[in-house]
């Protein structure tokens, strides 16, 4: 898409590649230099009086150097501060246009360059990507008709209702004030402190503890707008809508106790697949949908208030409905000046997309475009590649520190005759963004409606929507978050609290914490909503999957070769594991090793296969290898002999989620890519987690 912010006297800025990645601002040249262009011969050594002597102060290049090292840290934000990007493309299905007149939305086939931010909320920037929390979805749209700012999360429902209380739970789930402990995690008293007081965060606190709160990779999440949004077409008629991202590889999480030991093996593990997936061109795929609900003045669908965020709307009552397709197929050059310089602001909107009375959304309209003075530095951070608009900006806006443009004309005001009455006011006819009237007559009040009242209902519908195994997930995250609080109080009131959603759920904490399950009060029929539950009971693609091929010097090398084929086909990447490193074979059959007994670690595979022929069984480091894989519910397969060798690590080879045969054989690597588009063998999980005991129900 044609990019320029250059449009007549006006124009603000210069004008830029259609892409953040352009060079215009770029490092060119081929010499070492400082700031001004001048060649370096040497920026090893000081200039100093004498070999032994003082540096001295005149050594232009050390100051210009260490000054602007001194300085190259920018605030991390405030939330969401761990987060990953990439840029992509956005190709809109046409099917949106009889809602919204939205350009980008507009024809089939019509193609927008996007950037993509993923995130945790909670903790600082080099943090563990794995941590149970949950994630930002933020996408920028570089439309035709400007930016539009899509700055959602991985779960459809939020803690709060209201802005106003946005620093009480970012100040109660951050790391305690005294020790600034834990990081990047919920499970500590200040947080369920105010979880338990403040009961409408019950349905977020539900998705954190569930799955949601740990997902496998950024490729497998969901993403949602969350807030109920207006649309406006062609003919000013509006409706209600919810977005959603839904992911072609499926919804799929880690497990907790892998979620745990990646954190520290690979803290990056998010952001590494996605990198190392969209640089062997198994790009990220999502289908932006929309459920939507008729505009009639009441702000309310089958019951459901559709201005309280801790409301979703279920897909059966609201069938959701694809209008585009995102595809990540770039990944950023500069992490600092692309990735950690994106500015989303949830009040980047364009004709055809207009906000409601949400009392949440309309807090974060103001919070967005405020926080960026301080984290870029003052007003002009548009004007960075990253954030810079694909269409003409002429915006009147001038001065202000690090301003970058050079605009030209005398009169940045309106009205002016000086500049001819340039630039013009655009009527909604000519792409001005002009809001739907919206009548408001009512009195000044600091209050909710009162079906902002109901905190359970929700959580109970969301919690019994889930299969046993996702429910056992759920008690486990609870009892392990509990668990980890000092204050018997704080327990106790959390208790009360999901004794209020479903007596199972607390009794089964309860018993998991040693303490007696309250009486509440659950909704009896709180409605149920099958497509919340995210097990897979059909194979997905397993593109930007890993599988490990276990092998020593006497394996299978050809049939090797066969595998890293067969998985290079489909988009996903088979490593070698050996005792130790190098190459494997001489002559026709070679395999390099890509990690050793030393460097593996089971949470970077989503497969492990043994090769045939490997006799490396009496190592030690390799039985915990295919044991952790194995109690974390991962497809395990050999062939030839290789069954040996699981079964010396204790793993039986008809047991499931086991695949066995011959690389030969066409059907092993196809039941293998099966196996793995399952994404875990969950049939195993009542025999090897703890987690995975069915909870007893009552009537
Ligand atoms: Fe945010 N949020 N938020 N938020 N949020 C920020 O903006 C804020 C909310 C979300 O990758 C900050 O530029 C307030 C809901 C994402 O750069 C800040 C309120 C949802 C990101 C801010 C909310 C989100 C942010 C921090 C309550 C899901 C990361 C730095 C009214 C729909 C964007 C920044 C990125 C970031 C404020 C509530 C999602 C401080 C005051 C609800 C994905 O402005």
């Amino acid at each position: 898409m044609a990019s320029s912010r250059h449009n007549g006297k006006n124009a603000s800025g210069p004008t830029v590649a259609a892409s953040s990645a352009g060079a215009d601002q770029g490092q060119s040249g081929e010499f070492l230099t400082t700031a001004q262009g001048l060649r370096l011969p040497d920026t090893d050594h000081s200039l100093k009086a004498g070999e032994r002597g003082p540096t001295l102060l005149e050594d232009f290049h050390l100051r210009e150097k260490i000054t602007h090292f001194d300085h190259e840290r920018i605030p991390e934000r405030v939330v969401h501060a761990r987060g990953a990007a990439a840029h992509g493309v956005f190709e809109s299905y046409g099917t949106g246009r009889s809602v919204t007149k939205a350009g980008f939305l507009a024809s089939k086939g019509l193609q927008t360059e996007v950037f993509v931010r993923f995130s945790t909320v909670l903790g600082s920037r080099g943090s563990a990507d794995t941590v149970r929390d949950t994630r930002g979805f933020a996408v920028k749209f570089y439309t035709g008709e400007g930016n539009f700012d899509l700055v959602g999360n991985n779960m459809p429902v939020f803690f709060i209702q209201d802005g106003i209380k946005f620093p009480d739970i970012i100040h109660a789930a951050k790391p305690q004030p005294d020790r600034e402990i834990p990081q990047a995690q919920s499970a500590h008293d200040t947080f369920w402190d105010f979880a338990s007081l403040h009961t409408e965060a019950t349905h977020h606190v539900m998705w954190n503890m569930s799955d949601r709160g740990i997902p496998r990779s950024y490729r497998t999440m969901e993403g949602f707008g969350v807030h109920t949004f207006r649309l406006v077409n062609d003919a000013g008629e509006t409706s209600l809508v919810k977005f959603h991202w839904k992911p072609a590889a499926g919804v799929h999480s880690l497990v907790w106790e892998e979620a745990q030991i990646t954190a520290g093996f690979d803290p990056d593990f998010h952001r590494r697949d996605m990198a190392e997936g969209i640089e062997a061109g198994a790009f990220l795929e999502y289908e932006l949908g929309i459920q939507v609900m008729p505009d009639d003045a009441s702000d309310s669908f089958e019951g459901i208030d559709l201005l309280d965020p801790t409301k979703l709307v279920p897909e059966e009552l609201a069938p959701v409905q694809p209008i585009g397709k995102l595809t990540l197929n770039r990944n950023p050059a500069n992490y600092f000046a692309e990735t950690e310089q994106v500015a989303f602001h949830s009040g980047n909107l364009v004709p055809g997309i207009e906000v409601t009375n949400d009392p949440l959304l309309q807090a974060r309209l103001f919070s967005y475009l405020d926080t960026q003075l301080t984290r870029l530095g003052g007003p002009n951070f548009s004007q960075l590649l990253v954030n810079r608009p694909h269409a003409p900006v002429n915006d009147m806006l001038r001065d202000g520190m690090h301003q970058t443009a050079i605009p030209t004309g005398l009169a940045p005001y309106q009205p002016n005759s000086i500049d001819g009455g340039e630039p013009r006011l655009a009527t909604a006819a000519e792409g001005g963004y002009v809001q739907v009237s919206r009548p408001l007559q009512a009195t000044v009040v600091r209050a909710s409606p009162a079906s902002f009242d109901d905190h359970f209902s929700q959580p109970a519908m969301f919690y019994r929507s889930l299969t046993p195994l996702e429910q056992a997930h759920i008690v486990e995250a609870f009892t392990f978050e509990l668990g980890k609080c000092y204050e018997q109080a704080i327990k106790e009131r959390e208790l009360q609290v999901l004794a209020n959603v479903d007596s199972d759920l607390c009794a089964q904490v309860a018993a998991g914490l040693g303490l007696s399950a309250p009486d509440g009060n659950p909704a009896v029929d709180a409605g149920l909503s099958p497509a919340l539950s995210q097990i897979a009971t059909e194979p997905g693609p397993i593109a930007g999957r890993k599988i490990g091929i276990i092998a020593d010097a006497g394996a299978d090398l050809a049939g090797i070769g066969k595998i890293r084929t067969a998985a290079a086909k489909i988009g996903a990447t088979a490593l070698v594991i050996a005792p130790v490193g190098g190459v494997l074979g001489t002559g026709t059959h070679t395999q390099t090793v890509d990690r050793t007994l030393l460097t593996a670690r089971s949470v970077e595979f989503d497969a492990l296969v043994v090769a045939s022929g490997t006799t490396a069984a009496s190592d030690i480091k390799l039985t915990l290898l295919l044991q952790e894989a194995f109690r974390h519910c991962k497809v395990l397969a050999a062939w030839g002999d290789g069954t040996a060798v699981l079964e010396a690590a204790g793993i039986a080879a008809d047991g499931a989620g086991v695949v066995t045969g011959n690389t030969a054989v066409k059907s092993f690597t196809d039941q293998l890519a099966a196996a793995v588009g399952l994404h875990r063998a969950w049939d195993r999980a009542p025999d090897v987690m703890a987690s995975a005991i069915p909870p007893v129900l009552t009537s």
